[in-house]
């Protein structure tokens, strides 16, 4: 996927552009695909010369620029599309990397281009998802953008973006955690031998006991905002969740809570919230 275009002597770390000289308290906006970016270094004139930082113009051209010191040299090397739909008509181009993570991404609808402060996990099992799906029946396709913002033992996080391709407009989803916040109650009471978690979801309770186990310490109360999914399902958009009752167990635990959304006309809005027992994961989950 990473494909090398080429090396360059650090000394021409700026694009040049022969100019007239205009005072030097001006400042030189840099455009990129039409948006107006602010550089850590500003475009310059430097001897009749307007100089632009290399780095960000070759991020927006969906490259990476890093900085070789045993070869005192620039590697621009091309991040290339990271996530599709089957027609290839929507494709979503990283716009930098750092970290192990995708800073910034440019998505490409038929050629025209606009910037998203998303981020993902830089490692290739765990790109972003493209699906084309007309989500709230109006008749109309959205671009729906699914993000792996987290994942690790015990931990997946991910973040669910609904996109207008007519104007690339982002349709709000109300965010899960949220939701749980607002209609979830929970308990963990220790006993000596058996604990018991209480669920309370929209004034409806579920009991579930739990052996104690010596090797495990029950939190104070449930995580939930480590493991957490979104899928769709029979064109509705579902997020599942599993809560968290202590470390031991990694993500598994008591079951599932699953959020079914509805959209309102302006916003996908949670509708159902359910518990299930058992444990549901799509086959691939990624
Ligand atoms: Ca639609």
């Amino acid at each position: 996927m990473v494909k090398k275009i080429l090396v360059i002597s650090v000394l021409s770390l700026c694009l040049i552009f022969a100019t007239k000289v205009y005072g030097s308290n001006d400042v030189i906006k840099l455009k990129l695909n039409g948006e107006t970016v602010s550089p850590d270094v500003p475009p310059q004139i430097i001897n009749g010369r307007v100089m632009v930082p290399l780095r960000w113009v070759a991020q927006a051209m969906n490259a990476k620029v890093s900085w070789n010191q045993n070869d005192n040299s620039v590697s621009i090397d091309n991040l290339g599309v990271v996530a599709n739909t089957p027609d290839n008509k929507v494709k979503l181009y990283p716009f930098s990397e750092e970290n192990g993570y995708y800073k910034g991404f440019i998505m490409d609808i038929d050629g025209k281009r606009k910037y998203f402060d998303w981020y993902n996990m830089a490692n290739p099992s765990f790109l972003p998802k493209i699906y084309y799906d007309d989500l709230n029946n109006d008749g109309n396709k959205e671009i729906i953008v699914i993000l792996i913002t987290g994942e690790g033992t015990g931990v997946l996080t991910q973040q669910m973006n609904i996109i207008n391709p007519e104007n690339f407009e982002e349709i709000g989803v109300e965010n899960p955690l949220n939701v749980i916040k607002e209609r979830v109650k929970t308990q963990i009471l220790k006993g000596t031998t058996e604990s018991t978690v209480k669920l309370n979801i929209d004034n409806k309770e579920e009991e579930i006991k739990i052996s104690n186990d010596p090797n495990e310490t029950l939190l104070d109360n449930i995580i939930f905002n480590e493991f957490y999914f979104y899928l769709i399902e029979e064109n509705k958009l579902v997020v599942y969740i599993n809560p968290i009752i202590s470390y031991q167990r990694a993500g598994i635990g008591i079951g599932q809570i699953k959020i079914s959304y509805n959209f309102d006309g302006k916003a996908f809005k949670a509708q159902t919230i359910t518990y299930n027992s058992n444990y549901y994961y799509p086959d691939p989950l990624w």
